[in-house]
């Protein structure tokens, strides 16, 4: 069981849980009921964790880190698109903290040698106090490779079994990381912004490799990716000219 002392700045309250189906339907309820900004649903173990478009995301029980962080974000509509992909980019940030060499792959998948080691979910969700966030993030901390749910997913232990962080270390680094970044984004205004979108396409696996983007049409467009621009769109150059891709998923075709 996770260690409830995990010393949280007093920005954030601390809701953990023994067992729950999802943290981001937990934090969602919360938000509804008018929780405030700084809420962190943590679940020791997470039974039916939520992935993007109906996907699922699987954890077993003392392996991994889920949490989900309610934020009430007072930054324009059109900067949202942002929101996960500032997540991505500083629990990639976290994880190089400890030593991992973590990157993004955009939007906001984090790998550590190409290989997917934390996902997330990032909801929008409508409240009487006007529109919330919860910032869901599940990493695989001690994870082995059978219980590893797909191929394409790695554990921290796995990239580094000697020196493998506690999962209270990995929460606290994570959060406080999405914290910070997060605050200096949302009080920088257009300067934050635009050296949060520079350091994203810096640490970026995806810009500069040969993409295939399914989109959630069910169609895809494969090209060269080559830059994220100011609201957070994927730029390809494509064989019939540049398409900006607001949403979708990512196949690098050569491996980084
Ligand atoms: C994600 O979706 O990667 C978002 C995952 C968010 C999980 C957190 S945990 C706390 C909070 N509460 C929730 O209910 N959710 C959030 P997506 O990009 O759609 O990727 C989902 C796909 O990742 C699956 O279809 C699998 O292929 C793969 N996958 C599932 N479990 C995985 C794991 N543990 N490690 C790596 N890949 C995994």
């Amino acid at each position: 069981m996770l260690a409830d002392e995990i010393g949280l700045t007093p920005d954030l309250t601390l809701e953990l849980l023994p067992e729950s189906a999802s943290t981001n339907q937990v934090a969602a309820d919360r938000a509804r009921e008018g929780a405030p900004d700084g809420l962190l649903v943590v679940a020791d173990h997470q039974t039916a964790g939520r992935g993007r478009l109906d996907r699922t995301w699987e954890t077993p029980p003392g392996a991994a880190v889920t949490f989900s962080l309610l934020l009430r974000p007072t930054v324009p509509a059109a900067a949202w698109p942002w929101l996960p992909l500032l997540t991505g980019h500083t629990v990639a940030k976290a994880l190089t903290s400890f030593g991992y060499d973590a990157k993004v792959k955009w939007p906001n998948d984090v790998l550590i040698d190409g290989q997917k080691v934390a996902g997330i979910l990032v909801e929008r969700i409508e409240t009487d106090a006007g529109p919330a966030a919860v910032v869901g993030v599940g990493i695989n901390v001690t994870t082995d490779a059978e219980e590893l749910p797909v191929p394409t997913a790695t554990s921290l232990a796995l990239a580094h079994d000697d020196r493998t962080p506690t999962r209270e270390g990995v929460l606290l680094g994570v959060v406080a990381a999405v914290r910070e970044g997060y605050d200096a984004w949302q009080a920088g205004g257009s300067e934050a912004a635009a050296r949060l979108a520079s350091s994203y396409v810096a640490h970026c696996a995806t810009v500069g490799q040969d993409v295939r983007v399914d989109l959630p049409g069910g169609t895809s467009l494969s090209g060269r990716a080559v830059d994220v621009d100011l609201d957070g769109r994927l730029v390809v150059e494509t064989a019939g000219g540049v398409e900006k891709v607001g949403a979708g998923d990512v196949v690098h075709v050569v491996p980084e």
